[in-house]
């Protein structure tokens, strides 16, 4: 790799694996844009729009003739992706090896040399994109594991650039990384950027050792000194969710009259409890349903009382994995109804399938108790999302204590995923709370969730970011200004 002279005009870069519009076929069968709902574009529009930034990555499918183009004010410049690199890279290395060996081998990784080599390749083609459109001294961000050697790539080519990277998912211990085969290309791809930012500090932790003890460099505290005379810091910035936003929607009267029909349409029962996720098994699906099955069996609760909503978007398919947990879900699902539930009456309520945000806002505000049970998760936006629904100051919220949320959320009811048991004990508690109780955690909860908004978390790193090589490139401007 040669460096390359700077030729675009982009003064901020985002680099991630999917851009925030999906390739979709539009009504009259042309094909077209349709923006995707991520909290992640919520996140970082606004910033993009002060910068007049531009946004590189993947929009689905296999196309591969599509060209740079606008979508309401973004830059947005789209990667293709052949049908064989979606297998290996995408299905393959980013969600078979690194997605289960990140979240504690809650799932077993695969490690094949054939995925890893097309994480190379595709991991290059996006830093020579990224090198062409970043005009001189920009800053670029890069986003989440499937891009992990794009900052090294990039600076190679662009020593000028200001790198940023943040991981939206763990950073496992050392005890765990060190299964990776590329284990050490993996962080030196990440020592690329200037600033490599976490969900956690404990995440920071973890890659600061691993640097320190696999790659040899010297560090103190939270900063990696590299041979050439860089510096590398490593942090962590947790993740929020735009919270008034959250809440103007659920305060309309749309979300409300449909929060309303929702609970009717369960038969109106005394409590809702709910579960959102994308279908994950870090997200600890089973165990909930079969915990809440036991209180109904146990007559701890009665499906007259109580109901549970479970909705499960689908999400990586192809991988196997996905579709034996899709499976697993189906069948328990179907044994509790078959054996619980009463005419009229399921014990679960289970959705697989996506829906647009009005429709989230009104779960939001129909649940009385949330679960959010994840055996791992880097932070888990839905937790956050309910409290910020939740401008009654009620509903009731359990928690798993391995979601990045717990470190801020700690009046939830918060729970060990792997002990049933006590997963049991907490939905009954949350379930007969009194409102006082309820009321006092949601209050503090909400307090936490309005002042760390995602707004203050993009703003907190691109400015930590510009204090990390502060004599050197362009200033970006804030999303927020006061
Ligand atoms: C990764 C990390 C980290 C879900 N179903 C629908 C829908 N959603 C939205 C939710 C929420 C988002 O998707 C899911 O975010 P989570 O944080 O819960 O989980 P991951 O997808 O695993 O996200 C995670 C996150 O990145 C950010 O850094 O917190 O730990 O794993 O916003 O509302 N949205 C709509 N319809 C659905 O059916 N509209």
């Amino acid at each position: 790799m040669r460096p390359v002279a700077s030729s675009g005009s982009a003064d901020l870069v985002i680099v991630a694996n999917r851009l925030p519009v999906d390739r979709v076929t539009l009504a009259d069968g042309t094909p077209g844009w349709r923006r995707s709902p991520g909290g992640l574009v919520s996140a970082i529009e606004p910033v993009m729009r002060a910068n007049d930034g531009t946004w590189i990555g993947w929009p689905g499918g296999t196309e591969s003739d599509l060209e740079p183009f606008e979508d309401e004010g973004l830059h947005l410049v789209p990667m293709t992706m052949s049908q064989d690199e979606i297998e290996n890279f995408y299905e393959g290395f980013s969600n078979a090896t690194l997605w289960p060996l990140y979240h504690d081998l809650v799932a077993k990784p695969e490690f094949h040399r054939e995925w890893w080599d097309a994480y190379v390749s595709v991991n290059q083609r996006f830093a020579e994109q990224a090198a062409e459109v970043a005009s001189e001294d920009a800053t670029v961000w890069v986003h989440d594991y499937q891009l992990q050697l794009v900052p090294q790539m990039l600076r190679e080519l662009r020593p000028d650039l200001r790198i940023g990277f943040y991981l939206h998912i763990p950073f496992p211990p050392a005890e765990l990384f060190q299964q990776l085969p590329w284990r050490r290309q993996i962080l030196e791809g990440l020592l690329g950027a200037d600033l490599v930012g976490f969900q956690l500090p404990g995440a920071s932790q973890n890659f600061v050792r691993l640097v320190r003890q696999r790659v040899g460099h010297k560090t103190h505290r939270d900063l990696v000194y590299l041979s050439e005379g860089r510096t590398v810091r490593a942090a962590a910035f947790p993740i929020s969710i735009d919270a008034a936003g959250f809440e103007e929607l659920a305060r309309s009267e749309g979300v409300a009259d449909r929060a309303a029909e929702i609970r009717e349409q369960l038969g109106s029962p005394r409590k809702i409890f709910l579960g959102i996720d994308r279908l994950d098994y870090t997200k600890g699906i089973y165990a909930r349903l079969r915990a809440f099955s036991e209180l109904i069996a146990e007559g701890e609760l009665d499906v007259e009382d109580a109901v549970f909503v479970q909705v499960a978007t689908p999400s990586r398919e192809q991988v196997e994995q996905y579709r034996i947990l899709r499976d697993e879900i189906d069948r328990l699902v179907g044994r509790i109804n078959g054996d619980l539930g009463r005419i009229g009456r399921p014990a679960i309520s289970y959705m697989h399938s996506s829906f647009p945000r009005e429709e989230m806002a009104a779960l939001y505000r129909a649940a009385d108790v949330m679960v959010v049970t994840p055996y791992r998760d880097g932070m888990n936006l839905v937790a956050k999302e309910y409290v910020a629904c939740r401008y009654d100051n009620d509903g009731a919220l359990v928690l798993s204590e391995f979601a990045g949320a717990a470190e801020e959320l700690r009046q939830a009811w918060l729970i060990n995923p792997y002990d049933i048991n006590g997963m049991k004990s907490a939905l009954l508690e949350a379930f007969r709370a009194d409102e006082r109780e309820v009321t006092r955690r949601m209050k503090a909860m909400r307090k936490t969730v309005a002042q760390n908004d995602v707004a203050a978390w993009a703003d907190s790193f691109l400015a930590e970011l510009t204090a990390v090589r502060p004599s050197h490139g362009k200033t970006v401007r804030p999303a927020r200004r006061s």
